[in-house]
């Protein structure tokens, strides 16, 4: 499957090296103004070659709108986005073309279809994640205009480094998403001698969303969280999801667990703004584990097509830490399941209305 959604339906389709990618968005509200340059910032946030800690793959990421905006608004029919590869460099893959990297779809891939497209690693590669991001641009404007919801990220891990504080001014002006400004150069660091030693590291990412109703959610296979895990599931690289307290869960008791509530509003948010699959109006949680890239300079045992034991190395441009770039990725998957999940309550519950009492979202929890 290459779609995801129910009444908010998208569909991303092109492979890294192919002549371009791009995304049919289909139930769409009419009304949203949209224009190319709506696109440019979030598609930035997310690109290769803004830094030296990335892939040096220097996109144009220029989106072009084929469809389903007429005038600069939406006309409620499918919008398709289109975006051209300019830079890639498919001679990087003559040599995976008949080998498997060790801890890449390669060899999946490979079984699934008897056949692939190495290059560039094909649709395995992280370029498939710019057209969700451009998607979500328009999931986020919908958000924001009609319920003042807004969506934010940042990289809360690399390897073994966490954020020693958290000040949400700092994230967009350092190339890592990172939240507490002093550790920047500590992670340029970091970053320096990983690439120069020709490896790669993890990272979490977490993403919030402010404003979200209580209400957003379908029992029991709808579940708000159900989806948005499958939702970062479906990320490339990505092995681990958490909602709220996660896998921390299993440590609590009931009594710390349980997010109290108040007339002044719920006294933590362990819970990650999702009860019972439904949105309870708190800080919408969640946190997304990337691995470490498995495209590395450093030789490592594979096997190739012919079945014969190989040496693997790795050429091209690849990213040391694909998470640094993953927060506005994650931000997107996070915007377009709430959307999704917003029309459907829409349709469903629209004449239920407010219902009382309305707990105020109160605390988030320590980060
Ligand atoms: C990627 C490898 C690199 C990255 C690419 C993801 O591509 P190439 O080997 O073709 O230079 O640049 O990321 C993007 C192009 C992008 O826009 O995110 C990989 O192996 O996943």
């Amino acid at each position: 499957m290459n779609s995801f959604g129910h009444l908010l339906r998208v569909t991303t389709f092109g492979e890294s090296h192919g002549p371009a990618i791009g995304c049919v968005i289909d139930g769409c509200p009419p009304g949203i103004a949209i224009a190319p340059e709506d696109f440019v910032q979030d598609l930035a946030r997310r690109a290769t070659g803004t830094s030296r800690h990335t892939s040096q793959r220097h996109e144009a990421d220029a989106v072009e709108i084929l469809s389903g905006v007429y005038e600069g608004l939406t006309t409620g029919t499918p919008i398709a986005l289109l975006v051209r590869n300019t830079d890639a460099r498919s001679k990087d893959y003559s040599r995976i073309g008949e080998q498997f990297r060790p801890g890449h779809a390669d060899y999946t891939y490979w079984h699934k279809y008897g056949i692939r497209d190495p290059r560039g690693g094909g649709r395995s590669s992280a370029r498939e994640t710019t057209m969700r991001v451009a998607a979500a641009v328009i999931a986020k404007k919908w958000l924001a205009d009609r319920y003042g919801v807004r969506v934010q990220g940042w990289l809360s891990q690399i390897g073994d480094i966490v954020p020693a504080g958290f000040d949400a001014g700092v994230i967009e002006t350092n190339p890592f998403f990172w939240p507490h400004a002093p550790q920047v150069g500590e992670l340029e660091s970091y970053m320096d001698a990983l690439r120069k030693s020709g490896d790669s590291v993890g990272a979490r990412v977490t993403v919030v969303a402010d404003g979200v109703p209580p209400g957003w959610g379908e029992p029991i296979y709808g579940k708000l969280d159900g989806e948005l895990a499958a939702a970062m599931m479906s990320i490339n690289a990505v092995k681990g999801v958490e909602i709220g307290a996660g896998f921390a869960s299993v440590s609590q008791k009931g009594s710390e667990h349980r997010d109290e509530a108040t007339r002044d509003g719920f006294a933590s948010n362990h819970a990650g703004g999702i009860l019972g699959g439904i949105s309870s109006g708190q800080q919408v949680l969640v946190s997304v584990a990337f691995k470490p890239t498995s495209s590395l300079r450093l030789p490592g045992r594979g096997m190739d097509v012919h079945g014969e034991e190989t040496e693997i190395v790795t050429t091209g441009r690849h990213d040391p830490c694909v998470g640094i770039r993953a927060t506005p990725i994650c931000e997107a998957m996070l915007a377009l399941v709430l959307m999704d999940q917003a029309l459907r309550h829409r349709a469903q519950c629209g004449d239920v209305g407010a219902v009382s009492p309305r707990i105020p979202a109160g605390r988030d929890p320590k980060r």
